[in-house]
């Protein structure tokens, strides 16, 4: 275990893989790996990518990858697969679009999804960030495909969210609905080599002009860009540092960072709590019992959880 966390910190990339698959696997050894990491994580800047399948999240993600390379940081991306039975073609091709940065060291790439940890798919991203971060990768990325409450989730943990839209989805915005209008500080109208741009612009302009704005408040501004080509990242990555100042003021950055911190903690309570609770209602006699006159109607639900929770102190 000490090896591993030393290998982490010396940003060995098969010791970071190896840990990340403690965290995504909910492996027992990961909560020691992550204590231990935790104190030398903290330098790293989050950013979060969401949007439709097919957006071009993955092709922007490469773009970004060799802007920063250029300014010589180390990039690390986690492509988050909510074990869907529709990602399996996704992630492959992710691999495959961003194999060129495959043996460069200051990069490193893969898709986890959530398959035994309790907190669930942001809260594993959350562990997997801290081990990047550790590992001392100056950016970390995630991309997630914006359609579940999870990924949006994970998208919200982090210090900037890009929303990637493309025009010509039929109705551009739908995405925009599933309450990931909130969460986006940056808006990535992609595919602007295509037709409609200027209508998806709009669009998102006038889903902005409905907020309550003030000179403290940030706008998150819309970014046209072609990822294919390259034209516009730029640009978009401009944008990320507009608003990393903007979070570094006033102690905003601070405050998103305990917040995220917070929910963290409030994750990983809830995933003990969950497993907790399923082992009381297996095995504790008492319980089984009070279930038993659940099922025959004789209590209800309420009252068969209450004295459960009552152990806990909570009434
Ligand atoms: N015309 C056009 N096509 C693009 C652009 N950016 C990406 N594409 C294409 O869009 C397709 C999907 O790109 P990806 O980067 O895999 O999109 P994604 O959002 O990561 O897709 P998923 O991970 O499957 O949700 C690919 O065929 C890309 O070549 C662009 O700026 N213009
Ligand atoms: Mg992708």
């Amino acid at each position: 275990m000490n090896d591993l966390i030393d290998a982490v910190g010396r940003g060995d990339i098969r010791a970071i893989a190896r840990a990340i698959s403690l965290v995504e696997n909910g492996d027992p050894a990961a909560v020691p790996l992550l204590r231990a990491l935790f104190p030398r994580a903290g330098a790293a800047y989050l950013l979060g990518i969401t949007g439709p399948p097919g957006g071009g999240k993955s092709t922007l993600v490469d773009r970004l990858i060799a802007h920063y390379r250029g300014q010589g940081l180390r990039v690390g991306v986690i492509a988050v697969d909510p074990s869907s039975p529709f990602s399996g073609g996704a992630i492959l091709g992710d691999r495959v679009r961003m194999q060129k940065h495959a043996t460069d060291p200051g990069v490193f790439i893969r898709s986890m999804g959530s398959r035994g940890h309790l907190g669930g798919l942001a809260a594993a991203a959350a562990d997997a960030a801290t081990v990047l971060d550790a590992a001392g990768y100056d950016r970390v990325i995630f991309e997630t495909v914006g359609i579940g409450q999870s990924e949006v989730e994970v998208a919200a943990q982090v210090d900037t969210t890009m929303l990637v839209t493309v025009p010509g989805l039929g109705d551009d915005v739908q995405v925009l609905k599933a309450g990931t209008m909130e969460i986006a500080d940056i808006f990535a109208v992609n595919k602007a080599d295509r037709e409609g741009v200027e209508k998806c612009v709009i669009e998102i302009e006038q889903l902005l002009s409905v907020r309550e704005m003030d000179e403290t408040t940030w706008l998150p501004p819309i970014v046209q860009l072609v990822a294919r080509d390259g034209t516009g990242v730029d640009g978009l990555a401009d944008a990320v540092e507009r608003h990393r100042a903007w979070l570094g003021r006033n102690g905003r950055r601070e405050s998103k960072r305990e917040q995220r911190l917070r929910q963290q903690v409030r994750a990983i309570i809830t995933g003990r709590l969950g497993e907790w609770a399923q082992a009381k209602l297996t095995n504790d006699l008492e319980a089984r019992e009070n279930l038993v006159d659940l099922y025959q109607r004789k209590t209800d639900p309420h009252t068969v959880a209450a004295a459960v929770l009552l152990e806990l102190g909570i009434e």
